[in-house]
């Protein structure tokens, strides 16, 4: 009998897995996910490139073989965008790089059932410096009727209705996040054998941790309690609790990533002259709510939880507090003085 070796599962096999599970299931979610891996892979061997840009060519030149350099973006939104595209499981996406949705209207596209929100590069500014980087993306079942061109109000969903969502981290290795509301699952790229394999199984974010993550030059235009909460961690000691470590390395699926595998929190507030913030709710904020409440975290915008937040505009900003539940329940206590 011929032994398979079922040690390390590729996204494929894994997704195929799921599908086997689910009889019913049409298999566009899996095809969906197989798309997205594609495209982080192509765009995984762009930015390991990065560093060499001056021999590559900057953003707005012809490089060598003729060809125009792109912002990594730019060439990260494409690459998502087409995939999606000429997949047989998508209406149309909305991106951080385009200012409107793209309804792909095409026969097949008009038949599919999931829009997909995504932020191509977020943190792209870190590219230069080396610092991680990541994917985000959401997916929606489409509110509009099969057969017809999606429309803006497939993407303008609370949160609480998406049906996946995920993220990419391009760092010391490249990583797939994505989950379902049946787990999360960690895929980390082998670049042998040019697959993204099962590393982190079932991922559950620690209920409570030791890091806080926030931009600390903007503490003074915080509110009070959020003030309060920080110089909290700072004060904590082993009577309770023991102290906290900050870590922000201003790159947000690095930061949250790191927070959901040991436990911790990360926040983005609103400040006196940015009450919203600076995240978007659709392709930043929603997607990881979304992942860190399937592991057992919790996310909020100070007062709501972020994925019952009713969009109206596609662009949207809002401010972030996401991470272990205990120390969100810290937080909250404070708000609650
Ligand atoms: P600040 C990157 O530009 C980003 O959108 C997130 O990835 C990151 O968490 C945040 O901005 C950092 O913003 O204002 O602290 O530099």
């Amino acid at each position: 009998m011929m032994i398979i070796n079922r040690n390390i599962l590729t996204l494929d096999e894994f997704t195929i897995q799921q599908l086997r599970q689910f009889p019913q299931a049409t298999g566009e979610l899996s095809s969906l996910l197989r798309d997205i891996g594609l495209a982080s892979k192509r765009i995984n061997v762009e930015v390991n490139k990065a560093g060499l840009v001056d021999i590559l060519g900057d953003a707005g030149t012809v490089n060598v073989q003729g060809e125009d350099v792109k912002k990594l973006d730019v060439y990260a939104n494409n690459q998502f965008m087409g995939v999606l595209k000429h997949g047989i499981s998508c209406a149309g996406i909305g991106s951080e790089e385009l200012d409107e949705v793209v309804v792909f209207d095409d026969e097949v596209s008009n038949n599919s059932k999931y829009v997909v929100m995504f932020d191509p590069l977020d943190g792209s500014g870190n590219i230069d410096v080396n610092i991680s980087i990541g994917t985000i993306f959401g997916i929606y079942r489409r509110v509009s009727p099969i057969g017809t061109p999606c429309t803006k109000e497939d993407f303008l969903q609370p949160g609480n209705r998406q049906v996946a969502a995920g993220y990419v981290v391009y760092g010391s290795s490249t990583m797939l996040v994505y989950a379902t509301r049946r787990g999360v699952n960690g895929f980390t790229l082998d670049p042998a054998i040019g697959e993204f394999c099962l590393s982190h199984p079932d991922i559950k974010c620690p209920s409570s941790g030791k890091i806080y993550s926030v931009n600390h030059g903007n503490f003074f235009s915080y509110e009070k309690n959020v003030q309060q909460y920080i110089t909290a961690c700072q004060k904590k000691d082993k009577t309770n609790g023991g102290p906290y470590t900050q870590r922000y390395i201003g790159s947000m699926v690095a930061d949250v990533h790191r927070n959901l595998l040991k436990g911790g929190i990360f926040m983005y507030p609103g400040t006196i002259d940015k009450p919203k913030g600076k995240l978007r709710l659709m392709y930043e904020c929603n997607p990881f709510a979304f992942i860190i409440e399937v592991a057992g975290g919790t996310a909020t915008n100070g007062t709501q939880r972020i994925l019952d937040i009713q969009p109206t505009e596609l662009h949207q900003r809002t401010p972030m507090f996401i991470g272990s539940k205990e120390m969100m329940l810290e937080l909250e206590n404070f708000s609650k003085v």
